[in-house]
C-alpha cells in the first residue's frame, strides 16, 4: 500500500500520478482540511475535492471544480448582492449541499469523504487528515483572513505577517491516519506547500511522529524548482512562516526528520550535495507533472527510489 500525504493541485497531480503507476486500490491519499471553510453555510472542503474530482477523471483543466460546469447559480446570488468571488460552480455546489447536509446529519467528514468517493467511483482510498475542524488563518498588515480570503479573493498579494492554523493543536487524526502510515510499504510527501498544506498534514498530533517512525520508507517531491514554487505562492507562505530560503534544499530542511529520500528538479541538480549533507538521500529527475504521462512516469520514478 502506498500512502501519499497531499493538497490540492500540485498534491493531487501526484496522487493520480501514484494511482496510474499502482492502480487504485493500492493508494491511501492522506488530504490537507486547513484550506476548508464555510461558504453560504455550505462546508467546502477544496483539498479533499480536487484529490476526488482528479481521482474520478471529472476535476476541469485549470485543477479545482468540475470539469465543463457552470456558474448560474453564483451569477444570481452576485446579483442578490451576495459576495461571488469563490469559484463554486453548479456541479460542484451539489458536493458541498451533499457534505454539508450528511455532517449535520452527524455523520464525520472521514464519513462523508468515504460516501463521495464511492459514489463517484474512486477506488483510492480518500482520507481527510483529522474529523476536527481546522482552519487556516493569514495574518497580514491589513489583518487576518481565512485561507481562501487570502489566496482568491486579495490573490495572495500581500505579505504575510503569521499563518495559524486554528484548531490544530487538539485535532484527532481522523480514523485510518495512523494505521495507514505505520503500513504503508511507501509514504510520498506530495509537492505540496511545506506551510498550510503537508505543514498542517504532519502538524496534526501524532502524524509526524508516525511519519518520522518510517523515516526510511518516505520519500517527498519538492514544490519548488529552480528557486520558485511549481504550483501556488509556496514562497509567501514560507516567508510568512519565517523561512527566508526558497529552495529544494530548504524544502528538504524542513522535512530531514520525516523523510529518508528527496526528488529534486534536474535544474537544482546542484542542490543535492546540500540535501545529502542533511543525510537525506537525493533523487535528481524532471518533477514536473504538466500531463498524464509526465505524472505516470514521476510516479515510478518515487517507487523506483525507494525500492
Ligand atoms: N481557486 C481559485 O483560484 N479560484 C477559485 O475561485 C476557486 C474556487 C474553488 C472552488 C472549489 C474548490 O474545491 C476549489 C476552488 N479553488 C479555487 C481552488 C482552491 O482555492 C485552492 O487551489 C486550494 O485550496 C489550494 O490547495
Amino acid at each position: 500500500m502506498i500512502v501519499a500525504l497531499a493538497g490540492g493541485t500540485g498534491g493531487s497531480k501526484m496522487v493520480h500520478g501514484l494511482t496510474l503507476a499502482t492502480g487504485q486500490r493500492d493508494l491511501t491519499a492522506i488530504v490537507n482540511t486547513g484550506d476548508d471553510g464555510e461558504f453560504f453555510g455550505l462546508l467546502v472542503c477544496p483539498d479533499l475535492d480536487i484529490n476526488l474530482y482528479c481521482l474520478a477523471g471529472v476535476v476541469a483543466d485549470r485543477g479545482w471544480g468540475y470539469a465543463d460546469d457552470t456558474f448560474h447559480c453564483l451569477e444570481g446570488l452576485a446579483t442578490y448582492g451576495r459576495e461571488a468571488w469563490f469559484g463554486l460552480g453548479d456541479r460542484d455546489l451539489a458536493t458541498h449541499i451533499h457534505r454539508t447536509l450528511m455532517t449535520r446529519g452527524g455523520a464525520r467528514l472521514s464519513e462523508v469523504v468515504d460516501d463521495l468517493r464511492a459514489r463517484m467511483g474512486v477506488e483510492a482510498r480518500v482520507l481527510p487528515m483529522t474529523d476536527d475542524p481546522v482552519r487556516t488563518i493569514i495574518t497580514t498588515a491589513t489583518g487576518e483572513q481565512r485561507f481562501q480570503e487570502y489566496l482568491v479573493r486579495d490573490g495572495a498579494r500581500e505579505e504575510i505577517a503569521s499563518i495559524r492554523a486554528e484548531g490544530l493543536d487538539t485535532a484527532i487524526p481522523a480514523p485510518g491516519v495512523i494505521e495507514a502510515i505505520a503500513t504503508a510499504d511507501l509514504i510520498v510527501i506530495a509537492p505540496s506547500s511545506p506551510i498550510v498544506s503537508i505543514g498542517t498534514i504532519l502538524g496534526v498530533p501524532g502524524v509526524r511522529a508516525a511519519v518520522a517512525a518510517r523515516r526510511e520508507r518516505v520519500i517527498g517531491v519538492s514544490p519548488i524548482v529552480s528557486g520558485a514554487p511549481v504550483e501556488g505562492p509556496a514562497h509567501k507562505f514560507l516567508r510568512g512562516a519565517g523561512y527566508h530560503e526558497c529552495s529544494a534544499r530548504q524544502m528538504a530542511a524542513m522535512y530531514a526528520d520525516v523523510c529518508g529520500t528527496f526528488v529534486i528538479h534536474e535544474s537544482d541538480a546542484n542542490e543535492a550535495a546540500g540535501i545529502e549533507a542533511l543525510d537525506v538521500r537525493t533523487v535528481t529527475t524532471d518533477i514536473l507533472m504538466p500531463d498524464r504521462a509526465s505524472r505516470e512516469r514521476l510516479a515510478h520514478t518515487v517507487i523506483a527510489a525507494v525500492g
